[in-house]
């Protein structure tokens, strides 16, 4: 990445691609995970790369949301754990949360690669190893979750989550916050609270909106999560895409 000027006008997509190349090298993405950063790529160039007015009203609500909680989870794949590492951890330390690693493609090397390399940047505890628990109505490699993690949690975040899991942990009563830079997808049609962004960008703004409502009453975050409309947020994203001018 060295010989790419930061003005470049793809810079942050060339860092992005680099950052995915590098985990498939060091065996925490998986290669479909490269697959999936190619559509999302394009539903960002779609978008103008960057945070669209709803895409940051649903950051400030999941961040309301994960500080409402009791107890709050971060699932980390592949690509999360090769994109937002260091973001994953301090919104964790921020809002209290959990970090638990959880797999579409689960094998116990991507679990070892991703949980070592979120605590190079920093995590003290990643769940996930575990797997003392299933998610009812999913196959069983896919289903496995911590006890004292995903299965137990009220509130849980899963980036770029596969639709079937989404559903069935919306099933379990789970509420759910989606990062997913497709509108349409099934996960982000299922969230409580669908943000339409980058995970690249959408990370560090929940940090920031929660730090900035640190201080905040618990009648003031629920007025927020309250006032949020999923539906407005998911058309308002898709008429983005849909006719938004190029740049
Ligand atoms: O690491 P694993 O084994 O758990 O596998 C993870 C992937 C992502 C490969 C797996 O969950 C998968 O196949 O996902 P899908 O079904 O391809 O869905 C990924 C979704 O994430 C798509 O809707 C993409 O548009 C979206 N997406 C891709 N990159 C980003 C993104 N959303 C936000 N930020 C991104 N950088």
């Amino acid at each position: 990445m060295t010989d790419i000027p930061e003005d470049h006008p793809r810079y942050q997509s060339l860092l992005t691609r680099h950052r995915i190349e590098e985990g498939v090298e060091k065996g925490i993405t998986s290669k479909q995970g490269l697959i999936a950063e190619g559509r999302g790529e394009a539903f960002d160039y779609l978008l103008g790369e960057e945070t669209i007015p709803s895409a940051d009203r649903a950051e400030r609500t999941a961040a309301a949301r994960l500080l409402l909680a009791d107890r709050p989870v971060l699932s980390v794949n592949g690509n999360v754990a090769a994109l937002v590492p260091g973001e994953t951890v301090k919104l964790a330390e921020v809002v209290g949360a959990d970090i638990e690693v959880n797999l579409f493609n689960r094998t116990p090397e991507r679990m070892e690669a991703i949980a070592d390399h979120l605590r190079d940047h920093g995590a003290s505890d990643v769940k996930g190893l575990a797997a003392d628990a299933r998610i009812p109505g999913l196959d069983h490699e896919r289903a496995k979750v911590d006890e004292d993690g995903i299965f137990a949690a009220d509130v849980v975040v899963v980036p770029l989550e596969d639709g079937d899991r989404a559903e069935a942990l919306a099933e379990m009563g789970k509420v759910e916050i989606v990062v997913d830079l497709n509108p349409l997808s099934r996960s982000a049609r299922t969230a409580a609270i669908p943000i339409i962004d980058n995970i690249i960008r959408a990370v560090p703004n929940i940090a920031e909106h929660a730090r900035d409502l640190q201080g905040a009453s618990d009648e003031e975050l629920e007025r927020i999560v309250g006032e949020f409309d999923r539906e407005a947020a998911l058309a308002e994203a898709e008429r983005a895409i849909r006719g938004g001018d190029l740049r």
